[in-house]
This record gives structure tokens, C-alpha cells and sequence, in this order.
């Protein structure tokens, strides 16, 4: 309905101001008013046009284009001024959005080959089309009794322009497929550094053009206009972009006005200066983004306000200075015209593939991504247009009537070039390597000889599987099951999850004694004692680095062989895996990895302990992006980078260089999968579970407390006892009143350290339930060293009135972050670590620090007595946090962070135009 009303009344809006036209009868309100309805009129074009799949850009364009001769009719002369200026900032709004599309640092490897491959596509285009012009001349309707020297300037302009492409719209197009891949990022590149070269080309002809046609100006000579003209205009948006860089570090407030403020200054100070206004906010654009890439998201929503209603006012206001007879004449000339300019192309892709080393199998389709046009065009058209009212005029209708064919033809193209290159597809539909060294699902051989499986547990080997299941591609892990070599076809793999095969497990074989000494060994007494902080020495032999860097180099091996394609995101897990990302980089070196360290990153002081820390380090770096729990970590790692390797590092990108690569650090917290927790929780058969809990666990006192975790030293599981002991102690009256389960699931039970910690833990269980027991109460702890299944495991935690979790030292732990998502009856109390990551999050738990006994046993009582109030006041605060950052949302922070090193930049330019109704 809504939709049918406005269509309504655009159609009005275009026949009024058509009907004013016709007549000439111009009052002076009226014009206002028919600006505002055009306003309207290209947005519902727009909206239309995005139907047919084109950008929202061709329909403000097209819209302007065949509008604004009627509204020329009834434009004011004190309106014309106004529309004049808004040319200006529209000009350079276009412009300074194609210089922010440009990340030098991302193309700093193959900007040589890409300025190689645009300077030889270009002048093929160029020079063609000059050489075209030259001869048909005299039967265009450009001036076309000139010759000579006069010819040659018009010539040379008209055929600049028509080379001109569009960095808007063909970053329109892919945005919108969401296509990702080495095409789109070639083509990107490729037409902002043809439309810095065509600027400057252009800057000089009208050097020329000035010369030539009026040499009675006189002034200073050619070269030194020429060199004024760009050199001013480079430095000059060189100083605005590093100003507005400034700003948006560290004012960053109305954005949108100080972006559209700087834009007036450009073309204003460019104007009375005579330098090329375009040109300085090439420059400005390039510098704002060079300097202050962590500012981009405000920079992005100015764009996005900004630039829709000054782009249609533009469109309407070059419309208005057509007249519609001439542009119906030269429609077929434009057609023509087109069809010559596509031929050139594709045959200037040729040149520029002979002339750089560029894959041709993506320089193939790389011209259907040149064959847009849009606001640089009409904003070079309009330049020539004011200054050469004559000719001028005309050769700005030429181009006019060839823009709208361009601005149709090229999106259509390039979507087909894109889905030709495989690029053209959904992003969440684009397969994942995983790589870690656990496998989701494990094959286990019975006794009578067939073969069953069993899933992983544990909160990310879940979510990871479900992300794999939606994406598909393959998942790497070592083949630990008894029955895994069973099932495996020829190349070691197996579909997965066996009863509805979704994506592919390939297996990795790891034998003894490799694999203790790379697993047991390195990994297990190595870096896990050194990145935690607890009392366990970590134990470093050079057997066991060599069995680690031999295993890293088998995966990443496997990992060589399972990627068909260069794009494909590598998803690495965990410190297991260190190693891994330069050993593939040796045998492909475009490849895209993200690596996620689990655990926390030890203090540079800390890391000295490691003998190997250096190739660690520089192993990490081999990655694109490494990403860590806490922001803790991630600084813990940038200066044990710059402190051991000497690394370039660039604090405010969060940046590192190592042997010349870049390497983006974050942090990005791990969450759980709220949702499927929830509805565990939710379910009918929870009290069922509840019940047989209650008898399985002698679940009949009134308080229960519950721990959950793998039976690992920096659980800190004995100071939790210590302080429940201190509790029973100091409150005997709770002996019998309550009961503290402890689920421990042993792991690692043959390393070093946990032996130990596993008998400790059930010697402590047994002196406190001997001291605390009551005859005839309920037991004091109880005490399972089985895994639960997981709707056995959300049923204890909603039995629970308080859970523990009292780490030593964590990277995040996930038992807080799922007890809080079981608990939809916003009740219970979470006690928690300091000293886990979680804590960092979840401040509204009881924050306890573990190896404070009577401060630990002190929360203990808190959480006993905490009035209900309080009680839900605290859950329901902490269940935002929780559900506010799940694990998907983690795992495509990650993904989406990796596939933006690529692309983000490049959607300042669309997004401009492209998500935002005006
Ligand atoms: C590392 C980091 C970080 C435990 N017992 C049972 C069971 N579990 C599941 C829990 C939870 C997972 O195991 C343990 O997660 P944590 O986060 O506590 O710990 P780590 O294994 O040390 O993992 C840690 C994590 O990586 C993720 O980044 O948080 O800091 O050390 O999901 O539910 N699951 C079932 N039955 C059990 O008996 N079903």
C-alpha cells in the first residue's frame, strides 16, 4: 500500500514538473518543490531499478538525467548559483570516495603489476577512441568545423572521458552479489588507478585546451600551469586529508557535515585556486584512508547520509542543463559509441594481461568490470562543460546520453563476469577449511567390529560444526578414533555428520611417537604451561619442537591439497597450530589465513622462557589476521612481536609487519550458542533429566552449587574446595543443606601436572566430605568424572543455585558464558575467576579471586543469601552480554574480519549509495 502511494506520487511529482516545463510558467516556489519531489522521484527509481537487479546509483542517475531538462525549465537564476555549488561537492564527493577505496597497504605487493595492467588497458582505450574521434569528427555534433590544434584538445578530452570509468558502481555490484575473490579485488583496484591516471591526463588537456583556445589569457607558461594545477591540487587534498584524518581521530563528531563541509572546500579553494578540485580529493580520500583506517565505520555512515541527496540534486542539475532535443539526436551516435568503447576494452584487457604478470584466468573477465560510468564521467563532463560554455555543452550532451547506456550495460556485465569467475556468490554460502588438531566427529570400533560414532563436546567444536554444516568446505583435524580408518575413502575423508552429510572431514594420521611429543609434548607441556600463568614450569625439548614443527607442516600439507581455491578462508584453532601458516604460505602464497588462539598470550617477559619464541612469533605472523580472546592478549602479543622480532607495528590498525607481511591483530571473545542452550533449557524433557539427576547425584539438599570443567590445573578445582570448605566451616549450619556437584572430565591424564592435579583434587573431595559429612543430610560434594551429554549438562545448570568457576588463569571459559545461557528462569548466581577471561565480560557475576580462600569463601555465602531480587537483576544482565555476542557472531567476526582485509575499504564507496533510502 505504502509502496503503490509513493509510486503514486513520484508519477505525480515527474508529470507536474513536467507539465511546469512545457509551459514555462515558472513561480518561484515551485521550483523548490519540484527539487523536493525529485528527491522522492529518484529514490522510488532507485528502489525500483535495485528490482532489476541494477544499484540504486543507475536509478538516481537515469532519473536526474530524464527529470532535470524539466526542471531546467523552471529552475530561478538564483537557483542555478545554488545548483552550481552542490555540482561542486558532488564532484568531489565522487572523487574523495574513489580515493578512499584505495588501501595502498593491501595492494602494496601487486600494485606493480596492477598499475602495469591499467596503464597498458587504458591507453589501449584511450588511445583507440582518440584515434576514432580524430577521423569521425566532422560528423559529430561537437564543434565540428575545428581542426588542428583545436581538434586535438577537444579530442583528447572527449576521448578521456569516454575512457573514464566508474569505482562507484562497479563497487556497487559487488557489494551487492557479495561477491569475493581476486576478480572483484582486481577490477576495484584496477578502475581508481585508471581514474587517477585519466585525472591527471584530463588536468593537463584542459591545460591545453585553455592554451589552445584562449591564448590571450596569457600568464604563466604551460608547464608551470600544469604543474601548479596538479601539484597544487595533490598537495592541497593531500593537507585537507590529513586534517580531516585528524579530526575523525580525534573530534569524530558530525561527521557527515565536516565530510560535506571539507568536500565544499575542495571544490571551492579548487575552483579560485585553479587547481583541479577532482584531483585534491583523489588525494584527500586516499590519505583519509591510509591514515585512518580504524575511523572507517564513522567515515562509512557519513557517506551513507551524506551522499544520496547531494548525488540526485547533481544528477537533476546536469539533467537541467541539457536540452532534450539534442540528447534525442545523439542517441544513436552514443550507441555506437558504446559499442566501440566495450571492443577496446576487451581488447585493452588483452594488452594489459600481456603486460603484467596477472592470473589470466581472472584477467579473462576483468573487463566487463570496466565498462560502467557514472559520476566521475558526468562530474569530468560538467568541468568541461562550465568552462567552455560552447562546445563545452555539447560535448557534455555527447557523454550524457552515452552514461545511461554504460550505467545499464556495465553492472549487467560485471554480475556476469563475476559469476563467471565463480565470485557471484552468497558469502554464507562460501565454503571453510577448518583446521584443528581435535576432529568433530570421531568413528569408534566396537568389539563386534562395526563402527559407530560419537560427536565432539565442548562449546566450539559444536558451533564450528554448525557453522560447517551451513557453509560446507572441509574440515581438517587429526583421525583419532579407533574406528576412523574405517570409513575414510581413498583421499582420507568422510562426510559429515554421518546422518546428514554436510561437509567433509579429512583425516590426519598422526603415529606415535610423533604425536605425543608434537600434542603431549610442545603443545601440552610446553605452550600451555607458558601461556598460562600458574605454578606448572613448562618443559621445552628440542625432540618435541621438531615433532611440532613436523606435524604443523603435515597440516599444513593437507591443507595445500584440500584447497581448490585461493579464497577460500582458512580457519586455523589454537595453539596446536602455530606453525601451520608458514608452512602453507611456502607452498601457496595467496593464501588467506585466520588463526584463533584460545588461550591466553603470555607477557613478553613470560614468553622469554620459550626457546623458540622467535619462530613461534614469526609463525603467527604468517597468518592475515590472528585473533585473541581479550585485549589483554592482543597486546601482550603486539610487543612481545615488537620486542623479540624488532616488527613494524602500527597501533592504531592494529597492524603488525613481519618479513613484510601485514598481519591485523584483534581480539574477539569467544561466546556460546545461546540459542540452542536456550531451547535445551526450554524443553519439556528437561525436568525428566532433572529427576534422574536428582537421583543419580543424590540430589536432595536444598542449596546446589555445581562445577563444571576438564580436570586441568588452571581450573583452580582446589581452591574451590578450599573455600567451600572454609564456608562449611564457618557456617556449619549449611552441612547437609548443601551440595556441591564437581563434574571433572580428565584429560591430558598422562602429562605432566595432571596426575597430580587429578589425585590432589580427589584427596581434597574426600578430606572435606569427611569433615563436613552429616549423618541422615545430604552429601557435602559429589563428585562425576564422566562427561555428561549436553541436555544432561543443561539440566544441571538449571538446578544449580550457584556455579563455580574459579580459574587460575583462562582464556575465556566457557561453562560461565553457558550456565548464564541455560538459565532462561533468570536465576541462580554465577561466582566467577578474576582471572578467567569471562570476567572481563561478565561483571555482574560474583568476581572472586581464587587464591583469596576467605574472600572466595565470603562470595560463596553472598551467593547462598543473595535475595531473589538480586539475584535476577544480576542474570538478566549478564544473560544481554551472553546473548549479545554468541558464537557464530564470533566465528564471523573472524571470517568477516579476514575476507575485509580484502574488501572492506572498498565499501566506503558503495555504501554510500547502496543501503541507504533517502
Ligand atoms: C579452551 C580455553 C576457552 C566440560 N565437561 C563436559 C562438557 N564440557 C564442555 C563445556 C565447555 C567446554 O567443555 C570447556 O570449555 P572451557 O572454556 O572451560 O575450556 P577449555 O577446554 O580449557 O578450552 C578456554 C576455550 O578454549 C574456548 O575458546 O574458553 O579458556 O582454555 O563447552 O560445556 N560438555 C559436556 N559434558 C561434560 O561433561 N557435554
Amino acid at each position: 500500500m505504502r509502496r503503490a502511494a509513493a509510486l503514486a506520487l513520484g508519477v505525480a511529482a515527474v508529470a507536474w514538473a513536467h507539465a511546469l516545463g512545457e509551459t514555462g510558467a515558472v513561480p518561484y516556489a515551485g521550483t523548490a518543490l519540484a527539487l523536493g519531489f525529485t528527491l522522492l522521484g529518484a529514490w522510488i527509481t532507485g528502489d525500483l531499478l535495485r528490482r532489476f537487479q541494477l544499484p540504486r546509483l543507475t536509478g538516481y542517475l537515469i532519473f536526474g538525467i530524464l527529470v532535470g531538462p524539466y526542471v531546467g525549465n523552471v529552475i530561478t537564476a538564483a537557483m542555478t548559483s545554488q545548483l552550481q555549488a552542490i555540482n561542486g561537492i558532488a564532484t568531489t564527493l565522487i572523487a574523495l570516495v574513489a580515493g578512499l577505496t584505495i588501501s595502498l597497504e593491501r595492494l602494496r605487493s601487486r600494485l606493480a603489476a596492477i598499475a602495469r595492467f591499467t596503464a597498458a588497458t587504458f591507453a589501449v582505450v584511450g588511445v583507440g577512441v582518440a584515434i576514432l574521434l580524430w577521423f569521425a569528427w566532422p560528423w559529430l555534433p561537437v564543434s565540428p568545423e575545428s581542426t588542428g590544434a583545436q581538434r586535438a584538445v577537444m579530442v583528447s578530452l572527449l576521448a578521456i572521458m569516454v575512457a573514464s570509468v566508474s569505482p562507484t558502481m562497479t563497487a556497487a555490484v559487488t557489494t551487492e552479489t557479495d561477491a569475493r575473490g581476486r576478480l572483484s579485488e582486481l577490477v576495484l583496484a584496477v578502475v581508481v588507478l585508471a581514474d587517477l591516471l585519466l585525472l591527471v591526463l584530463f588536468s593537463c588537456s584542459m591545460q591545453l585546451a585553455r592554451a589552445t583556445l584562449h591564448p590571450d589569457i596569457g600568464g604563466p607558461s604551460l608547464l608551470v600551469r600544469f604543474a601548479w594545477e596538479t601539484g597544487g591540487a595533490l598537495a592541497f587534498g593531500v593537507l585537507v586529508g590529513a586534517l580531516f584524518a585528524l579530526y575523525l581521530r580525534y573530534v569524530g563528531r558530525q561527521v557527515t557535515l565536516a565530510l560535506l563541509a571539507m568536500c565544499a572546500l575542495l571544490s571551492q579553494v579548487g575552483s579560485t585556486q585553479q587547481f583541479e578540485p577532482l584531483l585534491a580529493a583523489v588525494a584527500a580520500g586516499l590519505v583519509i584512508e591510509n591514515l585512518s583506517v580504524a575511523q572507517g565505520d564513522a567515515l562509512r555512515s557519513a557517506v551513507q547520509r551524506g551522499a544520496p541527496p547531494v548525488l540526485i540534486i547533481f544528477f537533476v542539475a546536469i539533467g537541467s542543463s541539457l536540452r532534450i532535443d539534442t540528447l534525442r539526436a545523439v542517441w544513436p551516435l552514443a550507441v555506437a559509441l558504446a559499442a566501440v568503447r566495450t571492443g577496446l576494452i576487451r581488447l585493452g584487457t588483452r594488452a594489459g594481461l600481456r603486460a603484467s604478470a596477472i592470473d589470466p584466468h581472472i584477467a579473462e573477465h576483468a573487463w566487463t568490470g570496466f565498462i560502467s560510468q557514472a559520476g566521475i564521467t558526468v562530474g569530468l563532463a560538467s568541468v568541461v562543460a562550465s568552462e567552455f560554455p560552447g562546445w563545452g555543452n555539447e560535448l557534455q550532451t555527447l557523454l550524457i546520453a552515452l552514461i545511461p547506456i554504460h550505467e545499464l550495460m556495465g553492472p549487467v556485465l560485471f554480475r556476469r563476469g563475476l559469476a563467471r569467475a565463480r565470485e557471484h556468490e552468497a558469502r554464507t554460502r562460501r565454503p571453510l577449511l577448518v583446521v584443528s588438531n581435535r576432529e568433530p566427529y570421531v568413528h569408534v570400533r566396537r568389539d563386534d567390529g562395526s563402527v559407530t560414532w560419537t560427536t565432539a563436546t565442548g562449546g566450539v567444536a559444536v558451533a564450528l560444526d554448525a557453522l560447517m554444516r551451513e557453509r560446507g568446505g572441509t574440515w581438517i583435524a587429526h583421525g583419532a578414533g579407533s574406528g576412523d580408518r574405517l570409513v575414510v575413502d581413498d583421499a582420507d575423508k568422510v562426510l559429515v555428520p554421518p546422518d546428514h552429510p554436510s561437509y567433509a572431514l579429512r583425516r590426519l594420521w598422526l603415529e606415535e611417537p610423533t604425536f605425543s611429543a608434537y600434542y603431549g609434548g610442545f603443545a601440552n607441556e610446553g605452550l600451555w604451561p607458558l601461556c598460562h600463568v600458574v605454578d606448572v614450569r613448562p618443559r621445552f625439548r628440542s625432540d618435541e619442537w621438531a615433532a611440532y614443527k613436523e606435524v604443523n607442516d603435515r597440516f599444513a600439507a593437507a591443507i595445500d591439497e584440500e584447497l581448490d581455491r585461493a579464497e577460500t578462508p582458512v580457519f586455523l584453532q589454537d595453539y596446536h597450530l602455530a606453525l601451520v601458516a608458514p608452512a602453507l604460505r611456502a607452498r601457496r602464497a595467496a593464501v588467506r589465513t585466520a588463526l584463533f588462539w584460545h588461550i591466553p598470550w603470555p607477557h613478553p617477559d613470560r614468553l622469554r622462557i620459550c626457546p623458540w619464541r622467535a619462530e613461534l612469533l614469526e609463525g603467527l605472523a604468517a597468518n592475515d589476521l590472528l585473533a585473541f580472546q581479550l585485549e589483554r592478549d592482543r597486546r601482550n602479543f603486539i610487543q612481545s612481536v615488537e620486542e623479540e622480532l624488532n616488527a613494524e607495528v602500527d597501533l592504531e590498525a592494529s597492524r603488525i609487519w613481519v618479513k613484510d607481511r601485514p598481519t591485523t591483530v584483534v581480539s574477539v571473545p569467544i561466546g556460546v550458542d545461546f540459542d540452542r542452550i536456550q531451547e535445551i533449557g526450554a524443553a519439556e524433557a528437561l525436568a525428566t533429566e532433572q529427576q534422574r539427576l536428582h537421583r543419580t547425584l543424590d540430589l536432595h539438599a536444598s542449596i546446589i552449587g555445581i562445577g563444571v570443567d576438564r580436570l586441568d590445573y588452571t581450573k583452580g578445582i582446589p581452591e574451590r574446595l578450599a573455600a567451600l570448605d572454609t564456608l562449611l566451616t564457618r557456617r556449619p549450619e549449611l552441612r547437609g543443606q548443601l551440595t556441591f556437584v564437581q563434574i571433572g572430565v580428565p584429560s591430558r591424564s598422562h602429562l605432566h601436572g595432571y596426575a597430580e592435579i587429578e589425585a590432589q583434587i580427589a584427596d581434597r573431595i574426600r578430606e572435606v566430605n569427611q569433615r563436613h559429612r552429616v549423618e541422615g543430610g545430604a552429601p557435602v560434594v559429589v563428585y562425576r568424572t564422566a562427561p555428561l551429554g549436553i541436555k544432561s549438562l543443561v539440566a544441571l545448570y538449571r538446578l544449580a543455585h550457584f556455579c563455580i568457576v574459579s580459574s587460575l588463569h583462562d582464556g575465556m571459559n566457557l561453562v560461565a558464558k553457558e550456565f548464564v545461557a541455560a538459565r532462561e528462569d533468570e536465576d541462580g548466581v554465577l561466582v566467577l575467576s578474576a582471572l578467567a577471561g569471562a570476567a572481563q565480560e561478565l561483571q555482574d557475576a560474583l568476581i572472586i579471586n581464587p587464591y583469596d580462600v576467605d574472600g572466595f569463601a565470603d562470595a560463596l555465602a553472598r551467593a547462598i543469601d543473595m535475595r531473589p531480587d538480586e539475584r535476577r537483576a544480576r542474570m538478566r544482565a549478564l544473560r544481554r552480554v551472553v546473548a549479545g555476542r554468541n558464537v557464530f557472531g564470533w566465528a564471523s567476526d573472524i571470517l568477516e574480519g579476514l575476507e575485509s582485509l580484502w574488501t572492506r575499504p572498498l565499501h566506503y564507496a558503495v555504501r554510500g549509495w547502496e543501503d541507504t533510502a533517502i
